[in-house]
């Protein structure tokens, strides 16, 4: 069965954070990072934490994908404060490069409502606002990292159902469309939830990679038939390349569940949550050669950030492989 081969140790703690006066000093936590190649180094955009519970994005960057460097700063994004909505938390961003632009789509807590927004940078020092959803309550947005059909693609998860009374969540992945990244429709529904299994509730992980089998997606399933706690572990999905709301195949196993200490306890036990995907080798036409390595980067228990590996072609077979019941 092919799953993805964790790193032993996380490879981000608070430990590995500098302060940032006033109000990151000794954060509390580090995890659900969105990734990129860009500007010649791999980069992480990461979900840190303060002692306030205030979540806060901080850049960091590595020559390896491995070991990584946090820049002393806070991002911010450029118009965000003008957009007209008390925003208390900015998080879990998930990042594609286009051309020399890469592009941040990150969940907004409002008083009520998540909403999605997208920011663009070309430095990755400045972030600049291009839209917030005016409306909606979703998380979990990931941009394609090309337009089909003339149009920007956007997967994201409507939160519809509350966790045991808790924060929102949600069990459909939905197919939104967008002609200038600040307008989205939604177009159709990908997938849903299955029911008594390792993914009854979901949502999209890193954004979908081209491969020539279809676009490669990682997503995360929710267990939530246990008495103590909501077990979150990491799938895959093959969407047919023309037409992305078409499932191709999808993992009836996990390809990564919660084993290791620091996956099993923390703030919230019991998670891995991927979020960032960097693909060594993509050919000339841009698809993801099979042989090429994948680096999937995780928060775990919502404290530390995980990286964990697979190549292409083993994603795709887990996709395939086993078939589910009928
Ligand atoms: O605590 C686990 C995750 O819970 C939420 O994810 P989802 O909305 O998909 O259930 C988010 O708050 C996420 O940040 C968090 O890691």
């Amino acid at each position: 069965m092919a799953s993805l081969q964790r790193h032993p140790d996380p490879i981000l703690t608070r430990d590995d954070l500098p302060d940032v006066p006033p109000r990151l000093l000794d954060p509390s936590s580090v995890f659900n990072p969105g990734a990129a190649r860009f500007l010649g180094r791999d980069r992480l955009l990461l979900r840190v934490q303060g002692r306030s519970r205030e979540s806060f994005l901080m850049p960091a960057r590595s020559a390896d994908g491995l070991r990584f460097e946090v820049e002393a700063r806070a991002i911010t994004i450029d118009g965000l404060a003008k957009a007209g909505e008390r925003i208390h938390h900015v998080y879990d961003p998930r990042l594609t490069v286009v051309g020399d632009t890469c592009y941040a789509v990150f969940a907004a807590d409002l008083d009520d409502a998540c909403r999605l927004g997208v920011a663009a940078t070309t430095d990755f020092r400045s972030f600049e606002l291009i839209g917030l959803d005016p409306a909606g309550d979703s998380r979990n947005g990931v941009l394609f990292p090309e337009q089909v059909r003339g149009r920007w693609l956007r997967l994201e998860r409507p939160n519809r159902t509350a966790l045991d009374g808790g924060p929102t969540s949600g069990e459909t992945i939905v197919l939104a469309e967008s002609d200038d990244l600040r307008s989205w429709r939604p177009v159709a529904p990908v997938m849903s939830g299955r029911w008594r299994y390792w993914d009854e509730r979901i949502g999209s992980g890193p954004p979908p990679v081209k491969t020539r089998a279809g676009w490669l997606h990682l997503y995360h399933g929710v267990a939530t038939h246990f008495q103590s706690a909501n077990v979150y572990q990491a799938g895959a999905v093959l969407l047919d390349l023309d037409d992305p709301s078409r499932v191709l195949a999808r993992t009836w196993n996990n390809v990564l569940e919660p084993r290791a200490t620091w996956e099993l306890t923390g703030q919230v036990p019991n998670v891995v949550f991927p979020s960032g995907m960097i693909v060594d080798r993509v050919d000339a036409d841009g698809f993801a050669e099979p042989g090429s390595l994948v680096r999937v980067y995780y928060g775990a228990a919502d404290t530390v950030v995980g990286l964990a590996t697979a190549t292409i072609a083993e994603l795709i077979d887990a996709c395939r492989d086993p078939e589910p019941p009928a």
